[in-house]
C-alpha cells in the first residue's frame, strides 16, 4: 500500500466512532467526522460536522446545579445519502446500512495526499441482487466552503432501480460524547428548509443563542446516464430532502454527485449565508474538477510541511500532519479561532481552547507562520478580556482562562463527572493559570522563528507584558522563605488540585509555574529593552506601564521559589509528605490505570493524597527548554541544577506518572532522548500511538488529541534535532534516538522558503535554497557554519 494511503477493512460497530475521528475530513475552516453517509447519530454512528469558532452557550440542570457551557456546535449533517434498490416493477429492499446488510466487502481508504476518504463495498440485496457501492468525498482544501460526496452504484446481476435520499439534516444535538448527555445538547434552531430546481435543496438555522447563522445548500445531480425516472425536491421541517430514481442494468454504473457549500453570518465576503451557500453550490465545478482543485490544494500544503522519516513512525506522523492541517489551514488565518484541543473531529472538552497550543506553534512556526500568527491573535483580542479576568481576581495583568471558547471568558466546566462514580465533583483546573505562560512562550517562539518584530514589538510585547504583570502580581514574598512564592495554583499535572483535607483547593510553589513564570518576567523584560525608544514610549503609554514595576519583576524573575525534596525538584510545596501509591497492586487490579484519579475517587479516595502524576508537570520543564537554558534559568533563579539533579528528577517523576494523557508521551519522550536514555523510544511510540491505537481507552472517538499530534511533529523537527530559532541563528544539537535515526523536513526560516534539514548515516545535512536572501548562520555544539542561499553543508555527527 501507497505511504500515503490508510486503510480500514471490514465493518466493526464498536470501533465505528474510532475510525470516524480519524477519518475526518476538514479545511480549517470546517470539518466533517468520517461518518458513513447514511447514518444518524446514535450509539454506533456519530455524524458531525463543526465550523471552527462556532461555539453556543446554553445552561443545563445537572445533580441538581445550574451549569452553562459553551460548546462548538454540531452543524446540520450535510453527508446524509441513502440508498435502496429493487428489481424492475419489484417491491423496494430497505434502505442499505452497514448494520443491517450482509457486506460483501468493506473498506474504507483514506487518501492523505489527496484528502479524500473512500468507502468501498459490495452487499447483496435480497430484493434485487449484489450492488457494488463506492463512495469519495472531500472537503475542499481551496475553497474552504465546499463538499462533495460521489457515489458510484454497480448492479452486478440485476437489473432495477435505485433510489437514492440526498439530504440536509437538521436533526441534530452534540451528541458525542456520552459523559455530557445529561446536559442540553440542542444547539440549533430555527430550521427552514427550501429548494431550487432542478437540483439544489437548501437549510438554513441559527445557533440558539450566539445566534449565528449557518445555511448549507446541496446539489445532487446523476451523472450518467440514462436520466433519473424522477427527481423530487422535498423540503420538510427540519430536513432538506431530494429524492432520485435512477434505472441500473448491469455494466452500467450510476454516478451521483453531491456537492455542499456551507457558509455561516461570521463569513466575511458575503451578503447572507444562504445566498452565499446557494451561489456557492450553483457556480461549484463538478466533482473531478473539484477533486482536482482540492489536491493541488493539498499538494502546495504538503510542498511546504511534509515530514520524512522511514518505515512506520514516518506513515504515522504524516498522518499526525494531515490532521494538523485539516484543523488549522492557511484559512485559520482569515479566522478569529484558537487551537481546539479535539481538533474539529468531535465534541470532547467541548472544542475549547486549553494550554495545548505550546505543542503546535513550535511546529507551525516554522512552516505556516501565518497560522501561527493568526492564532496568536485569537489570544490578543481577547487580552481585554483576560485582563478584566484578572482584575475580577483582585490582579494586575492578563489572567487567561484555563479553557477559552467564543469570547475569551473562562470555559471551564465547574463540575465534572467520574463516569466510573457516576458523582459530579467540583472542577478546579481554571486554577491552572500557567496557560499564561503558554501563550507567552508561544509569542517569543513566533518572534525568533520568524523574525517578525513588528508583530513581536506591538501585540506580542502586550501579551508578554500583561501575562509578566500577572505573575509578578501574584507572586508573594515570603520573608521567612526570603523567596517569592505563587500560591494556589494547579500545575499541568490536573491529577492535583489541592492539599490532602485542605479546605481551599490549588498548591503552593508548582515548579513547573514559578520556573516559567520567571522565564516570562526575564522575556518582558528582555522585549522592553529591545523595543525601540519610540514604541517603548508607546508600549508603556498603552498598557499604562511605568518604569517603577521594572524593578519588582527583575526581582521576581530571579527569586521565585522552586521547591525541592529528596535531591529533586519538588513537583510542589509539600510533594514529598504525600503517601506513595502502590503501582504495583492498582496495575494488577485494573486494565488500566491512566485514569488514577477517576478510580480512586470511585474507592472513595482521591489521588491529591499521593505522588502520583496524570501527566509531564516538572518535566515539562525539560520538555520547553534544553538542557543549557534549564540550568541558566535555574542558576539564574540562585538554584545549581546539574546534570545529576535533573537525571534523578526524570527518574523520580517516570516512576509516579500515569499518562493519563496523550501530552505526556510527547514528553517523556523528547525528555527521556534529551538525557540520552534509551526509554525514550517507548514514550515516543506511545504518543504515535495514542490517536490510532486509542490508548486513552475511547476517548479518540470524541475527537483526535492535536497537541499530541502535533507535538510528534516537533518531536522530529525540534526535538531531536535540538533546533532553537534565537540570536538570528539556527542552532542544532541532535540528540540521538536510534529508531528514529533518518529524517528529513524543509522549514520556512526567515526569508528562506524551504531550508532543507536531513539526518542520515550519522550525517546532519543543510541545505539552503537559492534565493536573494541573506546567508543562514548554523550553530552546532562545537562549531558554527554560515550557508549562502543555494549551499549544502553536511556535518558529521558524534557518535552518541
Ligand atoms: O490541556 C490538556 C491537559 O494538559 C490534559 N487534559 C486535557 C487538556 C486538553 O487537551
Amino acid at each position: 500500500m501507497s505511504e500515503w494511503m490508510w486503510q480500514w477493512e471490514g465493518y466493526d460497530p464498536d470501533a465505528e466512532r474510532l475510525r470516524e475521528s480519524l477519518c475526518t475530513l476538514g479545511n480549517g475552516y470546517f470539518a466533517t467526522r468520517g461518518a458513513v453517509p447514511e447514518s444518524r447519530a446514535g450509539l454506533v454512528h456519530c455524524p458531525g460536522t463543526y465550523v471552527a469558532g462556532c461555539f453556543n452557550r446554553l445552561e443545563s440542570t445537572v445533580a441538581g446545579r445550574q451549569v452553562v457551557n459553551e460548546d462548538l456546535v454540531n452543524l446540520p449533517n450535510w453527508l446524509f445519502l441513502r440508498f435502496r434498490v429493487r428489481r424492475a416493477e419489484g417491491a423496494w429492499g430497505p434502505w442499505f446500512s452497514p448494520d443491517t446488510h450482509a457486506l460483501m466487502g468493506y473498506r474504507h481508504t483514506l487518501d492523505l495526499r489527496r484528502a479524500t476518504l473512500t468507502r468501498a463495498f459490495r452487499y447483496r440485496d435480497d430484493a434485487a441482487g449484489v450492488l457494488g457501492v463506492e463512495q469519495t468525498r472531500l472537503v475542499h482544501m481551496g475553497d474552504p466552503h465546499l463538499a462533495a460526496l460521489r457515489t458510484v452504484f454497480t448492479a452486478e446481476d440485476w437489473s432495477g432501480e435505485i433510489e437514492i435520499e440526498s439530504c440536509l439534516d437538521g436533526e441534530v444535538i452534540n451528541g458525542n460524547v456520552h459523559r455530557y448527555r445529561a446536559l442540553n445538547r440542542s444547539h440549533v434552531t430555527r430550521v427552514r428548509t427550501g429548494a431550487q430546481k432542478p437540483h439544489t435543496v437548501w437549510l438554513s438555522c441559527r445557533t440558539s443563542t450566539s445566534d449565528i447563522g449557518v445555511a448549507m445548500a446541496a446539489r445532487t445531480t446523476v451523472v450518467t446516464s440514462p436520466a433519473p425516472a424522477s427527481s423530487v425536491l422535498r423540503p420538510a421541517r427540519r430536513r432538506a430532502v431530494h429524492r432520485l430514481v435512477v434505472p441500473i442494468v448491469p455494466g452500467r454504473p450510476v454516478g451521483v454527485e453531491k456537492t455542499v457549500a456551507l457558509h455561516t453570518s461570521r463569513d466575511t465576503a458575503i451578503s447572507d449565508p444562504l445566498e452565499a451557500a446557494v451561489d456557492g453550490v450553483s457556480t461549484a465545478a463538478d466533482f473531478s474538477a473539484l477533486l482536482h482543485s482540492h489536491a493541488a490544494a493539498w499538494e502546495r500544503l504538503w510542498r511546504r510541511a511534509d515530514i520524512q522519516v522511514p518505515g512506520r513512525a514516518g506513515r504515522v506522523l504524516r498522518f499526525h500532519l494531515f490532521h494538523v492541517l485539516q484543523t488549522l489551514s492557511p484559512h485559520t488565518g482569515d479566522l478569529d479561532v484558537g487551537v481546539p484541543a479535539r481538533g474539529l473531529h468531535g465534541e470532547a472538552y467541548r472544542g475549547h481552547v486549553f494550554w495545548d497550543e505550546l505543542f503546535v506553534l513550535p511546529y507551525l512556526n516554522l512552516h505556516f507562520p501565518e497560522i501561527s500568527r493568526a492564532l496568536l491573535d485569537y489570544r490578543y483580542r481577547r487580552l481585554p478580556r483576560a485582563r478584566r479576568a484578572a482584575a475580577e481576581n483582585g490582579r494586575a495583568g492578563a489572567m487567561y482562562p484555563w479553557q477559552s471558547g467564543s469570547d475569551g471568558r473562562e470555559e471551564t466546566q465547574e463540575w465534572h463527572l467520574n463516569p466510573r462514580s457516576g458523582r459530579w465533583l467540583p472542577d478546579h483546573s481554571r486554577l491552572q493559570h500557567h496557560v499564561g505562560s503558554a501563550i507567552a512562550y508561544n509569542v517569543w517562539q513566533y518572534g525568533e522563528a520568524t523574525g517578525d518584530t513588528e508583530y513581536l514589538y506591538t501585540r506580542g510585547a502586550e501579551m508578554l507584558v500583561q501575562i509578566a504583570r500577572f505573575w509578578a502580581d501574584l507572586a508573594v514574598f515570603d520573608t521567612d522563605m526570603d523567596r517569592y512564592r505563587i500560591r494556589g495554583v494547579v500545575g499541568p499535572d490536573e491529577y492535583h488540585d489541592g492539599y490532602p483535607d485542605a479546605a481551599l483547593p490549588g498548591l503552593d510553589d508548582n515548579a513547573y509555574t514559578n520556573v516559567t513564570a520567571a522565564w516570562v518576567l526575564n522575556r518582558a523584560l528582555d522585549v522592553l529593552r529591545r523595543l525601540p525608544a519610540w514604541r517603548r514610549e508607546e508600549l508603556f503609554d498603552r498598557v499604562q506601564l511605568d518604569g517603577d514595576e521594572l524593578p519588582k519583576w527583575e526581582e521576581v524573575s530571579r527569586r521565585l521559589r522552586v521547591p525541592f525534596h529528596q535531591g529533586v525538584i519538588s513537583q510542589f510545596e509539600g510533594y514529598d509528605d504525600l503517601a506513595e501509591l502502590d503501582w504495583d497492586a492498582y496495575r494488577a487490579r485494573y486494565d488500566s490505570i491512566r485514569r488514577l484519579d477517576r478510580i480512586l475517587e470511585a474507592e472513595g479516595d482521591t489521588v491529591n493524597r499521593y505522588k502520583a502524576s496524570k501527566q509531564a508537570d516538572v518535566l515539562m520543564l525539560g520538555y520547553l527548554f534544553s538542557p543549557a537554558e534549564l540550568r541558566d534559568l535555574f542558576r539564574r533563579l540562585g538554584y545549581d541544577l546539574d546534570d545529576e539533579v535533573w537525571r534523578r528528577t526524570v527518574d523520580y517523576y517516570l516512576q509516579r506518572t500515569s499518562h493519563g494523557s496523550t501530552l505526556s508521551g510527547v514528553v517523556h519522550g523528547l525528555v527521556l532522548a534529551r538525557v540520552r536514555r534509551a526509554e525514550a523510544w517507548s514514550y515516543v511510540q506511545e504518543a504515535l500511538q495514542a490517536d490510532i491505537a486509542d490508548i486513552q481507552g475511547g476517548t479518540t472517538g470524541e475527537g483526535i488529541h492535536l497537541g499530541a499530534m502535533a507535538g510528534t511533529l516537533d518531536l522530529v523537527q525540534r526535538g531531536l534535532t535540538g533546533l532553537q530559532t534565537r540570536e538570528d541563528a539556527l542552532w542544532l544539537d541532535p540528540v540521538p534516538l536510534p529508531a528514529l535515526s533518518e529524517y528529513g523536513f524543509s522549514l520556512r526560516y526567515r526569508g528562506h522558503w524551504g531550508v532543507g534539514v536531513r539526518r542520515r548515516s550519522g550525517q546532519l545535512q543543510i541545505r539552503v535554497p537559492d534565493s536573494e536572501e541573506s546567508p543562514i548562520r548554523v550553530v552546532l555544539a562545537d562549531r558554527a557554519v554560515t550557508i549562502a542561499p543555494g549551499e549544502t553543508c553536511t556535518l558529521a555527527l558524534p557518535t552518541s
